[in-house]
């Protein structure tokens, strides 16, 4: 395991090839997402998708919390162009070019923009104790980066409202019911889990991978019509690549595949 950046950041990145572990560690404010941690976010993104020996990201908190959004006291402070340019805009905009699966392993709250930002992965685990919610509602402000569109597009627009408009915090079993969450796990084994799959997922190909993310994610941004083409576009490079060919030959000759990525 390797360790990027002292560990008293307020982001720490861990390497454990092929899993790249991005720590928010600002427990004194419950990991609200400071301007620091957004840039320090989007460095560790950055750094994690330039590794050629790291396939999946993983998004983890600290002991209370994975996230409890924007850091508020900061907000009240910046003015329309900070936000504008400056703000946390920029770290959903790096997740959403992030090319390799990214894994969200929630405990404690998450809440607000850290809702938001689990919800901007490909894959949420959360603990029995994990806490979501879209609280901004009590402060008279509203989600701003995906809450008001995300949410109704996995539970429905009744739902959604109900979250958005009462700020409720909703549990770990509940998030499940709804499809907000993959898995709930004990706490203890939320990491381990997170880590278990993410090295199921990385025993693919990371072309494959690539491919089979921008496809799903595709399937919200597009008609039906639009996303098929799509997909149907993604699955001949998929088809035509080294490492689809060498995955076919692999399962016909009975052998694990060596992949080139
Ligand atoms: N920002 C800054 N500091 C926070 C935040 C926050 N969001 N939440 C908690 N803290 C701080 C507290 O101020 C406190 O610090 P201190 O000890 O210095 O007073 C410390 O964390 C511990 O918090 P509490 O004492 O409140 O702990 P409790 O266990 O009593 O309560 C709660 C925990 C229920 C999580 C409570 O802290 C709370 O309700 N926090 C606010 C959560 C919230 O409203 N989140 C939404 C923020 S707005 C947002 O995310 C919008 C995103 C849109 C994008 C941003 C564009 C700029």
């Amino acid at each position: 395991m390797s360790q990027v950046g002292a560990m008293s950041s307020v982001v720490d990145v861990s390497k454990e090839p092929p899993l790249g572990i991005i720590t928010i560690n600002r427990p004194s404010a419950l990991n609200a997402l400071s301007l620091e941690v957004v840039n320090k976010l989007i460095e560790a993104l950055d750094d994690l998708e330039n590794d050629s020996n790291i396939k999946v990201a993983i998004i983890t908190g600290t002991e209370r919390a994975f996230s409890v959004g924007a850091d508020i006291k900061e907000m009240v402070n910046l003015d329309v162009a900070e936000v504008y340019l400056r703000g946390h805009r920029r770290l959903w905009e790096r997740i959403r070019r992030f090319k390799k699966p990214i894994i969200a392993a929630v405990n404690g709250y998450c809440l607000g923009g850290g809702f938001e930002l689990a919800m901007a992965c490909d894959i949420i685990i959360a603990s029995e104790d994990a806490v979501f919610g879209q609280p901004e509602i009590n402060v008279a402000i509203i989600p701003g980066e995906g809450g008001t569109q995300r949410i109704p597009r996995t539970v429905g627009r009744l739902l959604g409202m109900e979250y958005v408009l009462t700020g409720r915090f909703i549990s770990a079993y509940e998030a499940y019911r709804r499809g907000l969450v993959n898995k709930v796990v004990p706490r203890e084994l939320t990491l381990e889990y997170a880590k278990r799959l993410g090295r199921d997922i990385a025993k693919k190909s990371l072309l494959a991978l690539t491919l089979a993310k921008d496809a799903v994610n595709s399937a919200w941004e597009t008609p039906l019509s639009v996303g098929l083409d799509y997909e149907r576009r993604n699955f001949i490079i998929a088809l035509f690549s080294e490492d689809g060919r060498e995955g076919i030959r692999a399962f016909i000759e009975k052998r694990e595949p060596r992949y080139k990525l």
